[in-house]
């Protein structure tokens, strides 16, 4: 009968702490960090400027240092892509209009193959990072995601590669939180991994309450929100 009592309680303990493990990311050979669209673009000055877009910089080279594996996904579009407002004669920035595939916001022409705009930002100090991804490259579908076009049927390759690679676990940081870093950390969610986004290491565009719906959507799939003070020392 103590015996009894004594597995329960431990039961018990390990159930609280297998809980709290999970709101936590832990960082090994398994865990990858998905630096997402940390390019000139994205930043003050750039032709999408998410505010403060380069205060993620310092946040995601201090984090980067503690990872063995990173993948950076680059925003990559041909010039006239269907995302630009510029591609439909009559529509401005940051209205919506209906693609085959669904609702598609129109942006700025902004990282457009080969142009400075494109680049990673230059204080981006990630050298062992391991992969870029490369999304968006085809004129006539969009990709927030970087695991997944907007067409939600057209996989990038991220998630056999990180399949293949024996990876359980991502923690998403980058650009912008309600678009890039929204679709590509629910599509992680998606394909099994164990989700984490830290907030610091992100800011938005906040469209129409985008930001919020973002948080919402992400932590209907698991996806938590943690701070850097989060990660383990
Ligand atoms: C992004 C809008 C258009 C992003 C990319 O990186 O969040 N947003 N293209
Ligand atoms: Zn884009």
């Amino acid at each position: 009968r103590r015996a009894a009592i004594a597995g329960a309680t431990l039961l018990t303990a390990a159930g609280s702490l297998t809980a709290h493990a999970q709101d936590k990311p832990v960082i090994d050979s398994s865990t990858v960090l998905i630096v997402v669209d940390v390019q000139n673009d994205f930043c003050p000055g750039g032709r999408l400027a998410v505010g403060k877009g380069d205060e993620v910089v310092p946040v995601i080279n201090a984090m980067a240092k503690r990872f063995q594996n990173v993948v950076l996904t680059q925003d990559w579009h041909p010039e006239g892509h269907s995302s630009f407002a510029t591609s439909h004669p009559g529509k401005k920035p940051f209205e919506l209009i209906q693609m085959p595939y669904g609702p598609q916001v129109l942006w700025p022409d902004h990282c457009t193959w080969d142009s400075a705009g494109a680049e990673f930002h230059e204080g981006l100090d990630i050298a062992h990072a391991q992969t870029i991804v490369r999304k968006g490259y085809r004129r006539e579908v969009d990709s927030y995601s970087g695991f997944m076009e907007a067409d939600r049927k057209t996989a990038t390759g991220l998630g056999g590669y990180l399949k293949e690679r024996g990876i359980a676990r991502a923690v998403v940081v980058g650009l912008a939180t309600d678009f890039c870093v929204n679709w590509t950390a629910q599509d992680a969610a998606k394909n099994g991994l164990q989700t984490f986004v830290v907030e610091e290491g992100c800011r938005a565009i906040d469209l129409g309450g985008s930001l919020a719906k973002a948080w919402t959507d992400m932590a209907a799939l698991g996806v938590k929100k943690i701070s850097v003070a989060d990660l383990p020392a």
